[in-house]
């Protein structure tokens, strides 16, 4: 049965178990929700760069901060979905379009965001964009044309938010997750770990996210990008240990969400990657870049998913060489093929 009511010292208890104990956990608890050998792959595309309004201080998109990253209007469609066909060709199930708006604005740029959102799913990709605070009608707009899922991360705890972002709420986020939610598009919402936040900020995290009444349905979990120019670039390095233990807790507290291995893989060593997949994490952002830094190369990650015998969810639908190896039991297939049913509670 999946909960609502972690408390904080019940979660930092999972958290600070000795590590075998915490794998074995988060491991069994795995099977028997996912395949055990199976990763998700997204891609990403910055469809709209730069110049954004919110003074997020991890951001290089910041337009507070000077990072060299420059402001760009929407991309052409015809760009966007030369990227989604590559995408799928390399073995990504979902596409991921994301914006540097504090917001959308009705009016022609969402009006073409609309359309790329259509042009994607019509090429059977997973469409997933993730555009900042959205209305309810807007939100409805986007599940119209074939939306299925919408990223917009927490970022930390309630306590540590304002550290991070002045220019909105931890209830702005929250409204426009509502709003999500209201319209039957997927929520995909997770944060960052590295900002200079406690541990107990980063459970804390964990236990705000599981005590929505449906989970969402993916969970990307970031390692902070340190980006020359932004008030972060100086943070002290994530703890590979700690960082692996993030991924277990959000894996019990959340057993049927996907958990994403996201920004910071360029620092990862293979190893942690791994101890990452053992610890429940079934999903990755791949491709050589994410919105506007570097991503592992196709290759290498394709190298380390067949190193490890373990293989991409839904490969078959990719126009690549298969990597591997073993067989998804029929009893899980339902889950390989859409990801598992949750309950409203
Ligand atoms: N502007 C929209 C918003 O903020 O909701 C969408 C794009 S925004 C770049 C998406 C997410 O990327 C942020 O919420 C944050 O969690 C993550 N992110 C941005 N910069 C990052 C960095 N330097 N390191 C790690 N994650 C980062
Ligand atoms: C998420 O949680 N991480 C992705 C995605 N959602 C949109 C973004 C990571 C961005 C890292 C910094 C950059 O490349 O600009
Ligand atoms: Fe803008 Fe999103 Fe970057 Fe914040 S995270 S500055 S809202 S692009």
């Amino acid at each position: 049965m999946l909960r609502h009511d972690w408390s904080l010292e019940e979660a930092l208890e999972i958290y600070h178990q000795p590590f075998p104990d915490l794998m074995f956990q988060a491991q069994s608890i795995h099977r028997e929700n996912f395949p055990g050998n199976t990763i998700q792959r997204s891609t990403l595309l910055s469809i709209k760069t730069g110049g954004c309004p919110e003074d997020c201080s991890y951001c290089p998109q910041s337009a507070h901060y000077d990072t060299g990253v420059d402001r760009e209007g929407v991309l052409p469609t015809e760009v966007v979905l030369a990227q989604a066909r590559q995408a799928k060709t390399e073995g990504s199930t979902r596409f991921c379009m994301g914006a540097a708006w504090r917001e959308v604005k009705d009016g022609k740029e969402f009006d073409q965001v609309i359309k790329l959102v259509e042009g994607v799913s019509d090429l059977g990709l997973e469409v997933c964009c993730t555009l900042g605070m959205l209305s309810a009608p807007q939100a409805e707009r986007l599940k119209a044309a074939g939306c299925h899922a919408y990223n917009h991360n927490l970022d930390t705890s309630p306590e540590y938010y304002e550290e991070i972002i002045s220019t909105r709420t931890y209830q702005d986020r929250l409204d426009t997750l509502k709003n999500v939610r209201d319209a039957g598009i997927t929520v995909c919402c997770g944060g960052i770990v590295g900002m200079g936040e406690a541990t107990k900020d980063r459970v804390g995290l964990l236990v705000e996210l599981a005590s929505h009444s449906t989970h969402p349905e993916s969970v990307p979990i970031n390692m902070l990008v340190k980006v020359e120019g932004t008030p972060l670039a100086e943070e002290n390095d994530v703890d590979p240990i700690d960082f692996v233990r993030m991924i277990a807790t959000a894996r019990i507290l959340m057993p049927k969400s996907y958990v994403r291995l996201s920004a910071g893989r360029m620092e990862m060593s293979e190893e942690m990657q791994a101890l990452c997949f053992v610890a429940g994490a079934n999903s990755m952002f791949a491709g050589d870049k994410l919105l506007t830094t570097p991503n592992p190369k196709d290759d290498a990650d394709r190298n380390l998913v067949k190193k490890l015998g373990m293989k991409y969810q839904d490969d078959a639908n990719s126009t690549r060489e298969q990597t591997s190896c073993s067989k998804i039991p029929s009893a899980t297939a339902d889950v390989a093929n859409g990801g598992p049913s949750q309950s409203l509670s």
